[in-house]
């Protein structure tokens, strides 16, 4: 058993350490940069839950108490009374039956537990975007108010122009003061075309017409930002699925991606979110999960996935464009354990 005194070797000893594809414990002293990258931005981010999992390991000795205590700090990070349980039981059995010996071991289940719910959905999609006759690859991004929609359309548009991508954005949150001045000022830093219409104007027409503009100018990825709506509120979220069958009507298909942007600082709430918006949203294709930097509370996004089975297809660490990245299980796992 590992005391406090040879505890910081046994951690750096995991640092060379990854998971593989096939989900083992694999020796990886040569780090891919994405890796290293996602590595590096949430190492900066003290506040953050990822953080604090290790720390977790520096200051508790194994003993009887271990367990209660490590089930304790996992619902403190808001990963939820289902999620914290099931893993911390099923580690304590391994223990008690000697699968598991010492605390390096009971870190390496702990970190392989949670890959794997994160692993559960189909999570590493490659980035199709297919443009046919002029069809642009349509993202809607959905979510409350203040969770970061516009924020995040315009990293996403960032993120497609650095792929080679034309894109534009589109201006649907017409209700909010400041929305589609917000927005503009975010394609005019990009240099990215930004439909629009007047305030007041129905968010579906908005829609509509940038769906031909896009078509005009033959833009390959469209995003489409969304108003900020309670999701108490149902006028709101019928609104919502009036945008999605205008998109429907107009492209013949489904939005190719309708992403839940949900602020990992909402904790237990963001759970909610997702609940009111998958019983009326039915064609919800991924989660994004920002302001990872501002929070330790990051741990619902575990429980999200565990009892939906929705992918997280990008997150972000940041105001800046560039905190932004797009998910993998492999490297996000990374990031909390190394
Ligand atoms: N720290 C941090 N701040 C973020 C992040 N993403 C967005 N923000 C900030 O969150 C605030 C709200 O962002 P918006 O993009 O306006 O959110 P929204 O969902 O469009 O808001 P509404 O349109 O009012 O519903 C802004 O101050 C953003 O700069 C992030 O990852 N980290
Ligand atoms: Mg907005």
């Amino acid at each position: 058993m590992l005391n406090k005194k040879n505890i910081f070797s046994w951690l750096n000893f995991f640092k060379k350490k990854s998971l593989n594809n096939n989900n083992k414990i694999i020796n990886n002293d040569n780090n891919n940069s994405t890796v290293n990258s996602v590595l590096q931005s949430i190492k900066h981010t003290k506040n953050n839950f990822l953080f604090k999992i290790k720390k977790f390991f520096l200051k508790n000795t194994l003993n009887d108490l271990f367990f209660e205590k490590l089930e304790e700090q996992l619902l403190q990070y808001d990963f939820g009374v289902f999620v914290s349980k099931s893993i911390v039981n099923n580690i304590f059995k391994k223990y008690k039956n000697n699968v598991l010996k010492d605390e390096s071991d009971i870190y390496l289940e702990l970190k392989d537990s949670l890959y794997k719910i994160l692993n559960k959905p189909i999570l590493n999609r490659d980035i199709i975007v297919k443009s046919t006759q002029h069809n642009p690859y349509i993202i809607l991004l959905i979510g409350i108010n203040g969770v970061g929609k516009t924020t995040t359309a315009a990293k996403l548009a960032y993120f497609y122009k650095n792929l080679g991508k034309s894109v534009a954005l589109s201006a649907s949150d017409t209700f909010r003061a400041a929305a589609i001045e917000q927005i503009k000022a975010w394609g005019d830093k990009i240099s990215i075309p930004v439909f629009c219409k007047q305030y007041g104007t129905d968010p579906s027409s908005v829609i509509f017409d940038s769906i031909d503009f896009a078509r005009t100018n033959k833009i390959d990825v469209l995003i489409i930002d969304t108003a900020g709506r309670l999701h108490s509120n149902i006028n709101l979220i019928y609104e919502l699925q009036k945008n999605i069958r205008v998109i429907q009507k107009k492209m013949s298909a489904n939005p190719n991606e309708v992403l839940l942007v949900l602020d990992a600082c909402n904790g237990q709430n963001s759970f909610t979110q997702t609940e009111l918006f998958f019983q009326h949203i039915s064609n919800i294709t991924g989660i994004i999960l920002t302001k990872l930097d501002g929070t330790a509370k990051g741990g619902i996004i575990f429980s999200i996935i565990e009892k939906f089975s929705i992918p997280i297809q990008y997150f972000s660490n940041g105001e800046n464009l560039s905190d932004f990245y797009k998910f993998d299980a492999k490297d996000f796992i990374e990031s909390i354990f190394s």
